[in-house]
C-alpha cells in the first residue's frame, strides 16, 4: 500500500508502529517555524541565562526552525519514552546523587538505535524509501517546543514537558521526515496555582514561569559546565553530583502519574545507578580510568574533572570525613586545577587538614587554585595570616 500521499493513513502508521518500538507518547507536528518557542528562547539567550553553553548560542532562527536540519522536511514526529527509573533510597552512605535520566545506559545511543529499526521498519511498511532523519538532544531543536505543538504535552512552570498521564520523567526524540502527515493538537494542560518546582528549586533558578536560568541551575553547574562550581552555589548543590530532579520530584504529576519505564537500558542495574560512591571517584586520576568507569552512560559529559570537583562539593556539603584522605590526594596531586581547588574547599568545609592544606598552598603554582586554598584555610579556622 502506499501511503506516502496519504497524511492520515501515514499518520496513523507511524503512530502504531512508534508505540510498537516502545514509545510511550509519539505526536506529529509540521515542519513549520517554532515561534512562540523561538520568541522565548531569544529573550533568554538575551539575558544570559544560556550560560557558556556554545550549542544553545546558536542563532533562534536555526534552533527554532526543523526545516534547517533538513531542508525537505515536512512533518516533525516527536516521541516520548518514560525514562522513571523509580525513587532514589535514602543517602544513608553518604553518595554522590545521580539525576533519574542518567541512572541507566547512555540515552543518545539507546534510542538513536530503536529511532534508527522505527525508520527501517516504516519504510518496509510503506513501500517506499523516506528520506528521515532521528534526533535526540543533541540536537539545534527546541525539542520541547516541537513536543508541545505535537501534543505531547504541556509546559511546566519548572520549563519541562508533562504528560497529564506519564508525568515528565520522559526523554523526547524526533524524526524529521519528508512525509506530509496530518498534524496533532498541541498538548494541554496546566500547573493550575502550584508554584512548588518555583518554592523548591534549591538555588532559585527559576525565574519565572518556564523560564530556568541555566547559570543557576544544578543540572548545568555540574554537567554542562567546564569550569567551577561558584562558591556562593556549592551549598545548595548538597548531595547532587550529577544532575538534579528537584524541581520534577516536587511536582505533583509525577508523584502520582511517573510509571517505571519499560527500556530496561533505563534501569539503576544497567548503568551508574542511583548515587556515586565519592572515594571510588575521587580515586580516578586518569582520563582511560574514567572512560573504562563510565563509558557508555551519561556520566562521561563533565569529563573525569567535572565529575570530581562535583564529588568534591558533596563531600564538603555531607562533611564526609571519611573522604578526607583521598580529598588530600586529590588536593596534592591531582592533575588538574579544578579538582585540587575544590578538594581544598570540601576540607575547608570539613573543617580539617590544615597541615596538608598549608603544605599545598606552598606548593601550587594555580592562581585560581591558591585563592581556594586560602580560602579553605580562613574558613576551617579563621587564620587571616594566610587569608
Ligand atoms: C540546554 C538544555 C538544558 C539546560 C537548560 C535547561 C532549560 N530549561 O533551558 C540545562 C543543562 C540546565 C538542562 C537541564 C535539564 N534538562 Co535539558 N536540555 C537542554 C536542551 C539541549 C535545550 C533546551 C532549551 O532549548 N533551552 C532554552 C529554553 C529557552 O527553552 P526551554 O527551557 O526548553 O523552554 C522551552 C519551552 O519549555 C517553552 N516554554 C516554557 N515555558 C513556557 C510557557 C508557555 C506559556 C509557552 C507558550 C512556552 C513555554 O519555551 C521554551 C523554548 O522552546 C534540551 C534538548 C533540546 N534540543 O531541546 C534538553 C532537554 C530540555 N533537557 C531535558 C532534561 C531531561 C533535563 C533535566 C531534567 C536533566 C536533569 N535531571 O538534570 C534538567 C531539567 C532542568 C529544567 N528544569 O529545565 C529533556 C527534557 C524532557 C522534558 N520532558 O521536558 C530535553 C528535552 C532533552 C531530551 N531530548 O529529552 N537542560
Ligand atoms: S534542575 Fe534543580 S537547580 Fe535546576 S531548575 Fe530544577 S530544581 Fe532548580
Ligand atoms: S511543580 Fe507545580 S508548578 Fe511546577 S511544573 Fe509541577 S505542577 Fe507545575
Amino acid at each position: 500500500m502506499d501511503l506516502t500521499s496519504d497524511p492520515v493513513g501515514a499518520r496513523r502508521l507511524i503512530l502504531e508502529r512508534a508505540r510498537a518500538a516502545g514509545f510511550d507518547l509519539v505526536g506529529v507536528t509540521r515542519a513549520e517555524p517554532l515561534r512562540e518557542g523561538g520568541e522565548r528562547l531569544r529573550r533568554w539567550q538575551e539575558a544570559g541565562m544560556a550560560a557558556d553553553m556554545g550549542f544553545m548560542h546558536r542563532p533562534v532562527e536555526l534552533l527554532a526552525n526543523p526545516k534547517k536540519l533538513q531542508k525537505s522536511a515536512r512533518s516533525v514526529v516527536s516521541l516520548g519514552v518514560s525514562y522513571y527509573p523509580g525513587e532514589h533510597p535514602e543517602n544513608d552512605e553518604g553518595g554522590g546523587r545521580v539525576a533519574r535520566y542518567a541512572w541507566g545506559r547512555d540515552y543518545h545511543e539507546v534510542i538513536k538505535a530503536r529511532l534508527f529499526r522505527l525508520r527501517e521498519n516504516l519504510e518496509e511498511a510503506l513501500g517506499a524509501k523516506i528520506k528521515a532523519r532521528g534526533f535526540t538532544d543533541a540536537v539545534p531543536l527546541l525539542e520541547r517546543s516541537a513536543a508541545q505543538r505535537a501534543g505531547l504535552g504541556f509546559f511546566g512552570r519548572n520549563s519541562c514537558l508533562i504528560d497529564g498521564d506519564i508525568g515528565s520523567y520522559f526523554f523526547i526524540a524526533d524524526l524529521i521526515v519528508d512525509l506530509e502527515l496530518e498534524p496533532d493538537e498541541p498538548g494541554t494542560g496546566t500547573c493550575g496555582r502550584c508554584t512548588r518546582c518555583m518554592d523548591r528549586c534549591p538555588t532559585g533558578a527559576i525565574k519565572a514561569p518556564g523560564v530556568v536560568d541555566a547559570r543557576l541551575c544544578i543540572s548545568y553547574l555540574t554537567i554542562e559546565n567546564r569550569g567551577e562550581i561558584p562558591r556562593e552555589l556549592r551549598g545548595s548543590v548538597g548531595d547532587w553530583a550529577f544532575g538534579c530532579d528537584v524541581c520534577q520530584e516536587v511536582c505533583p504529576y509525577n508523584k502520582t502519574k511517573a510509571t517505571e519505564s519499560r527500556w530496561p537500558e533505563f534501569s539503576a542495574q544497567s548503568g551508574a545507578g542511583p548515587y556515586l560512591g565519592i572515594e571510588g571517584v575521587l580515586r580516578i586520576r586518569t582520563d582511560g580510568e574514567f572512560e573504562a568507569r563510565f563509558a557508555g552512560t551519561p556520566l562521561t559529559r563533565p569529563g573525569r574533572a567535572g565529575l570530581l570537583r562535583n564529588c568534591c562539593v558533596v563531600a564538603g556539603n555531607l562533611k564526609l570525613e571519611r573522604a578526607v584522605p583521598v580529598l588530600e590526594d586529590c588536593l596534592s596531586s591531582d592533575p588538574s586545577s579544578l579538582v585540587r581547588g575544590h578538594a581544598a574547599w570540601a576540607l575547608g568545609e570539613i573543617g580539617v587538614s590544615r597541615d596538608a592544606l598549608r603544605g599545598a598552598a606552598e606548593a601550587e603554582a594555580d592562581g585560581w587554585c591558591l585563592g581556594e586554598i586560602r580560602h579553605a584555610l580562613v574558613g576551617a579556622a579563621g587564620d587571616p595570616s594566610l587569608g
